[in-house]
């Protein structure tokens, strides 16, 4: 990392070549810098023209836009300058190699830009994650997400928090104080523990919908999943459009898990083939098949994909779902993992679900009605053909609706698991100092203290060293 102080730079716009290419600098240099290569500074904020020479030996390198933010109003808090190039990869490494030869300068690593701004309070950490994501959005409704997240919806409620959690700290310290004198305020303590009430009972709304939004970030995930060779790969590779996996008659193809992602609808969806679940001895197999069953037991949504010929066994423990719940599941199926999950109380275990697929009905028909009593242990059932591609368009647009209803229209406020482990601190300190007896103030006083430091972290106000570096290498050289 460059020392603090140093001048950046870096190409900060994508791989030339390109129509163009955005070099920025940021730190005490960038000024003259761009005095050296442009011959002077243009106006503040505004874009002027400006052949660009090599200090060196005056040789001309590009004609360029060249803009000029002198600190503080800048992305980074600092003087930076920015120049369009032509986006050539000669004029960019041109321009680079010029640059680097000058006094006090050196390349930017990744995300050295952001870390600038987030140092010199341009932005609080959430922001920080929000823009990271902005830039790794793909739907629609990461984008939308990102962005809320990037102006402050998680972190200015966090610092909102803090500053209640802050003022009820001085009350309660306020009342140790003022205990030793004669004449004691009236009772400091009850409107102290009135705050940390009511700030308990936001967080544990908002802590109450945390999935959602991470599961916007990271995508709804949907495991195929079923006995050997009834098509899994084939529908997989039939939602993908494209030859993602193996597809043979040989029972027992797919090793590892294939993943695929989707764009539904604006909502990002993670389709995963799994191994075909069997008794087996090769050893290569029965890892596929702990996997298989693992990464199903952990998904969304299950699609127990079975040939239209096969029984409609479901898949074992998750049969307690529908009116069949006395029924014994057959053996042959998912084991004990997704039948655990199907135990599971909990947010988690309201998103269980599985769907049947009933797939080749080109060669079988779907003539069996379905009443079949394992029907019931489904959610929904469909019958298609993977390979011809018949009610697969159905199966996508039941998928579309799924994904749509499971996020709702405004998605939760939590993104990543770091957000959520600091509010859950927070609740349990706040939880804790409500329970205390009220003549231990000093420890009502700590509960609190703890309670806003984890606020405090969150937005990145109180230490977080040790969690800079891995926020900021998420992001490109450059930004
Ligand atoms: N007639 C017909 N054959 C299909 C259909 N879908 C898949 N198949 C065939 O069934 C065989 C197995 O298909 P796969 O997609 O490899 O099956 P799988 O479930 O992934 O199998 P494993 O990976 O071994 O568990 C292949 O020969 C496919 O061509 C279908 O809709 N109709
Ligand atoms: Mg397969």
């Amino acid at each position: 990392m460059p020392p603090p102080g140093s001048t950046i730079f870096a190409l900060s716009s994508g791989r030339p070549p390109a129509a163009i290419a955005v070099v920025r600098l940021s730190g005490p240099r960038a000024g003259d810098a761009l005095t050296a290569l442009a011959g002077r500074l243009p106006e503040p904020r505004r874009a002027a023209l400006a052949r660009l020479r090599d200090p060196l030996n005056g040789e001309p390198l590009d004609e360029a836009l060249a803009l000029w933010f002198p600190s503080p109003r800048s992305e980074t808090g600092e003087d930076m300058a920015e120049l369009q190039l032509h986006g050539g990869r000669a004029v960019v490494a041109a321009v680079l190699a010029a640059l680097g030869r000058l006094d006090g300068l050196c390349p930017a690593e990744a995300g050295e830009f952001t870390r600038r701004a987030f140092e010199n309070g341009r932005l609080d950490l959430t922001a920080v994650e929000g823009l990271a994501d902005l830039i790794g959005a793909e739907t629609e409704a990461q984008r939308r997400q990102a962005y809320r997240q990037m102006k402050g919806l998680l972190g200015d409620r966090a610092e909102t928090w803090r500053k209640l959690v802050i003022k009820a700290l001085a009350l309660v310290e306020a009342g140790i104080d003022f205990s030793e004198e004669a004449d004691v305020p009236e009772n400091l303590l009850q409107p102290a523990l009135d705050i940390a009430h009511i700030l308990r009972s936001e967080i544990a709304t908002v802590l109450a919908q945390a999935g959602r939004g991470e599961r916007l970030r990271d995508g709804f995930v949907v495991a195929i999943a079923g006995p050997p060779n009834a098509g899994k790969s084939t529908l997989l590779n039939r939602i993908a459009r494209r030859e993602a996996a193996i597809v043979s008659p040989y029972a027992g193809t797919t090793r590892d898990v294939i993943e695929v992602h989707l764009d539904l609808g604006g909502y990002p969806v993670t389709v995963l083939d799994t191994a075909g679940v069997r008794e087996t001895d090769d050893p290569v197999e029965q890892e596929g098949v702990r996997r298989a069953q693992q990464r199903a037991a952990e998904a969304d949504l299950v699609l127990w994909v079975v040939g239209a010929d096969e029984p409609m066994a479901p898949p074992a423990g998750l049969s307690a779902r529908g009116p069949m719940a006395d029924a014994e599941p057959p053996s042959s199926v998912l084991g004990k993992s997704l039948a655990d999950k199907g135990k599971m109380t909990g947010p988690l275990a309201e998103t269980v679900a599985v769907w049947l697929v009933r797939n080749k009905v080109d060669l079988h028909g779907s003539k069996d009605s379905p009443n079949n009593e394992h029907m019931f242990d489904y959610e929904s059932w469909f019958d298609l053909s993977a390979r011809d591609g018949a009610g697969v368009a159905a199966l996508l647009q039941a998928l579309e609706v799924h994904v749509n209803s499971y996020f709702g229209s405004e998605s939760g406020l939590l993104t990543r698991e770091r957000h959520r482990f600091l509010l859950k601190e927070a609740e349990l300190a706040l939880d804790r100092a409500l329970a205390e007896s009220p003549e231990h103030d000093d420890i009502i006083a700590e509960e609190l203290r703890l309670a806003s430091r984890a606020l405090g972290r969150l937005t990145g106000k109180v230490d977080v060293e040790d969690i800079l570096d891995v926020i900021f290498r998420d992001f490109c050289i450059g930004k």
